[in-house]
C-alpha cells in the first residue's frame, strides 16, 4: 500500500503513527494535492492528503476512514477499542485533536496572507477559541493519567499527540504547556515513543 502525503500535515502524521505503531509496510509517497502533475487528485477527488491506495489500486480517504480501516485489517495492538461505547470515546477524542489541528492549520495558513488581506481579528480569535477551549479539555480529560483513554495506548492517545505537535510546528507562540502542565507531561513522554519520534514535524 501507498501512503500519499506531506511531513508538515497533522492527518498525515495521525495515519503515519498509525501504520508506525502497527508495523505495516508500505511506501509512504512525499506528494501535495495541489502540486503540478500531483496524483493525488486521481486517488482523492477532494485532492487532499492523506490518502492510501491499496495494491490494487483502490484509494481511501480521509485520515479518520484510513485509521479506521488500517486498525481493522490488521491484528493487534489495537488502536480503536471494538467495544461501542469505548469506541465512541477514543474517536471523540480523535474528533477533537482533528479539530485542534483543523484551526491551528486555518491560523497558520491566514497568517501566510499579506497583512492587508488577512480575516478579521474576529475570525482569528473565533478559531483560536477552538484551539484554547480544546486543549482545556484534553488536559482536564487526561489529568494524570497515563493514557488519553483507558489503561494502553490507542488513537485517543494518537490524536493528543499530532494536535500538540502541530501545535509546536505551526504556532510556536501558544504556550500550551504552562497552562496545562498535565498535557506537558503527556507530551513528553509520548515524544520518547518510536512511532511519535520518527514522525515528529521539525
Ligand atoms: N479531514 C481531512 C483533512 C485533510 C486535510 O485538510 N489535508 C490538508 C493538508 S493538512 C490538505 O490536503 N489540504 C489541501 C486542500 O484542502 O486542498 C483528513 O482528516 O484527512
Amino acid at each position: 500500500m501507498r501512503l500519499f502525503g506531506t511531513p508538515g500535515s497533522p492527518f498525515v502524521r495521525k495515519v503515519r503513527i498509525v501504520l508506525e505503531e502497527k508495523r505495516i509496510p508500505h511506501e509512504y509517497i512525499v506528494e501535495h494535492g495541489s502540486a503540478p502533475g500531483s496524483r493525488v487528485p486521481q486517488f482523492n477527488p477532494l485532492g487532499k492528503i492523506p490518502v492510501l491506495v491499496l495494491d490494487g489500486g483502490r484509494a481511501i480517504y480521509d485520515s479518520s476512514v484510513i485509521v479506521e480501516y488500517l486498525d481493522g485489517v490488521s491484528g493487534e495492538p489495537r488502536l480503536i477499542p471494538a467495544e461501542f461505547e469505548p469506541r465512541i470515546e477514543v474517536k471523540r477524542w480523535e474528533a477533537l485533536g482533528d479539530g485542534i489541528a483543523e484551526a491551528t492549520v486555518a491560523i497558520s495558513h491566514e497568517y501566510r496572507e499579506p497583512k492587508d488581506k488577512q480575516r478579521s481579528a474576529a475570525w482569528f480569535e473565533r478559531q483560536r477559541l477552538k484551539v484554547d477551549r480544546g486543549l482545556a479539555v484534553m488536559a482536564k480529560d487526561l489529568g494524570a493519567r497515563e493514557f488519553c483513554f483507558g489503561e494502553r495506548f490507542s488513537l485517543a492517545d494518537i490524536a493528543t499527540v499530532y494536535a500538540l505537535g502541530y501545535l509546536d510546528y505551526a504556532l510556536p507562540e501558544v504556550e500550551w504547556r504552562g497552562a496545562h502542565p498535565d498535557l506537558a507531561r503527556f507530551a513528553e513522554r509520548m515524544a520518547k515513543r518510536d512511532s511519535c519520534a520518527r514522525t515528529v514535524q521539525t
